[in-house]
């Protein structure tokens, strides 16, 4: 049987008003590319025409502009869920537009097994290769693929020409139990394979759109002297607990976030020669990775996606023998799964929006209100991890910012949690801590010395209990910030 070749335009055609669509990847790597964007442009058509047309989205985290930055523009998103990293998205989340579901990465796969979110009516991914059979070989990007292709009425597989057929056999896929029938995860070590190297469904129900389109992958910006500080302070941290025999000299798996931050503590950490080699148990793969397999300080890595610059891209499909064996992608449901991260002992570095003295952490809501991207694999891996970091500038917006706050507007990770933060200032370890000492320590080693006074002044309004939180005071530097457009004006009422 021959598998149904149609255009990116008849198969968005198989999209309806109000069908709940989940589409591959895992921020811009693995995404669907052309069939989106159509579908975008057939909303567009339905409301000239006056009728209504939203699709609720699920995804595996951020994705690529062809889906969030398409859809949201063309107002065709009614419901959205994991994580989002655009800007006209986030626009329209912030404006009550979209519905937007925020929860850890490593739970949506199951919420849609569960039947809590209602049916996937269609699947959009991204493949390399999809046989006659119905064996269907994603690309650069997993996430919730093999439980969308399963669930979905409809597979529409975007055959992406422009990559490697090759990369068969990077890939993990592997779809837990729900329970009461779920058994224990057999990874043991960062490289376990424990799937098949392809995901198979029914071939009747397969439409295959070919394309040759690029992703977004634009390169990383340069380390700036803050984030290599962050770095430096994170890799001097990691040798001295070498040192003091708390993470073993065979070192542990590191999980790292997105973004500058995180590129640049693990190039700080390639640099130091008092870490050694180590692997990665992670979710995104970022381009310092790759950098540091061919360097040898990363032995192998294990993610949900290769986020890498369209360069390092590049550089990977032509070395792709070598990196086959170096490295593996796994759905998110395992790659972020807290029962593995914690057998593994996972070392977790994330980046965070604000911290407050007493060691809760917001990544998501700016002033407790406006949603920045979401939560997406932080909880998974701070909850559970062996020791859990967090990295922030000590101050944003011109210093304006102290991201170092008397308490968090957002609590996305509690004190019970967070063992380590870590500004270009220095290192605060929070491990084994009452609330004042940790709210000493952090101020002194993380806050800027702008801030610190201030700080300072709020500990010690005088207020008891094992706390000192002053429900009065406790968002000053936040109502100054709103009113006088610095958090340096706060004032406090005991
Ligand atoms: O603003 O964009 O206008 O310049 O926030 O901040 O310092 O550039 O850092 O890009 O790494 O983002 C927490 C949002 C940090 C991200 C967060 C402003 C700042 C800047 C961005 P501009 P930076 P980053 C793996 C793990 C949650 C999910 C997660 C995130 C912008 O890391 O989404 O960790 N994390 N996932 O100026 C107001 C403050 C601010 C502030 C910074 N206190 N108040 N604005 N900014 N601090 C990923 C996945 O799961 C896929």
């Amino acid at each position: 049987m021959s598998l149904n070749y149609v255009s990116a335009q008849e198969a968005a055609a198989l999209v309806k008003n109000n069908d709940n669509v989940g589409f591959s990847g895992f921020t811009h790597a693995g995404c669907p590319k052309v069939v989106p964007v159509e579908i975008a442009k057939r909303a567009e058509e339905e409301h000239a025409k006056g009728n209504p047309f939203k699709i609720g989205v699920f995804t595996g985290a951020s994705t690529g502009d062809a889906i969030d930055g398409a859809l949201s523009r063309a107002k065709a998103i009614k419901f959205r869920t994991p994580y989002q990293t655009n800007k006209d998205l986030r626009n329209a989340i912030n404006s009550g537009e979209v519905a937007y579901y925020d929860l850890h990465l490593s739970q949506l796969a199951q919420e849609i097994r569960y039947g809590f979110l209602g049916n996937v009516d269609v699947a959009v991914v991204e493949a390399c290769e999809v046989t006659e059979n119905g064996q269907i070989v994603p690309t650069t990007g997993v996430g919730i693929l093999p439980t969308i292709c399963r669930m979905a009425k409809i597979v529409i597989v975007e055959l992406n020409k422009s990559v490697p057929q090759k990369l068969r056999g990077l890939h993990d896929m592997y779809e837990l139990m729900d329970p009461p029938k779920r058994r224990e995860i057999p990874i043991y070590e960062v490289q376990n394979r424990i799937g098949l190297e392809y995901v198979k469904v029914n071939p009747n129900k397969i439409y295959v759109v070919e394309t040759e389109k690029d992703g977004d992958g634009s390169p990383f910006a340069p380390v700036d002297e803050i984030t290599a500080k962050i770095g430096e302070n994170v890799a001097d941290f990691f040798v001295e607990e070498i040192k003091a025999g708390r993470i073993p000299r065979t070192f542990l798996p590191v999980q790292s976030g997105v973004g500058n931050i995180a590129n640049a503590v693990l190039s700080a950490m390639g640099n130091n020669d008092g870490i050694p080699r180590f692997e990665v148990y992670t979710e995104v793969i970022q381009d310092a990775v790759i950098e540091m397999m061919e360097e040898g300080n990363i032995s192998f890595a294990s993610g949900c996606s290769l986020t890498v610059s369209n360069d390092v891209l590049h550089q990977f499909y032509n070395d792709l023998d070598y990196f086959k064996k170096k490295l593996v992608l796994r759905p998110s449901e395992i790659s972020n799964n807290p029962g593995v991260i914690r057998r593994m002992g996972v070392l977790a570095l994330n980046t965070a929006i604000e911290v407050d003295i007493f060691g809760n952490v917001n990544s998501t809501h700016v002033n407790g209100t406006r949603m920045m991207n979401g939560i997406g694999g932080s909880g998974d891996f701070t909850r559970n991890a062996y020791l859990s970091i967090f990295l922030t500038p000590s101050v944003a917006k011109d210093g304006n910012i102290s991201c170092i706050v008397p308490k968090a507007t957002h609590e996305d990770h509690s004190e019970h949690s967070v063992k380590i933060i870590v500004t270009e200032y220095g290192v605060a370890d929070l491990r084994g801590k009452d609330p004042r000492s940790r709210a000493v320590e952090i101020i002194e080693k993380c806050a800027h010395p702008d801030y610190r006074p201030l700080l300072h002044e709020y500990l010690n309004l005088g207020v008891k209990g094992h706390i000192p939180q002053s429900l009065d005071s406790c968002f000053a530097f936040h109502k100054a910030l709103l009113e006088t457009g610095s958090m340096k004006n706060a004032t406090f009422s005991k």
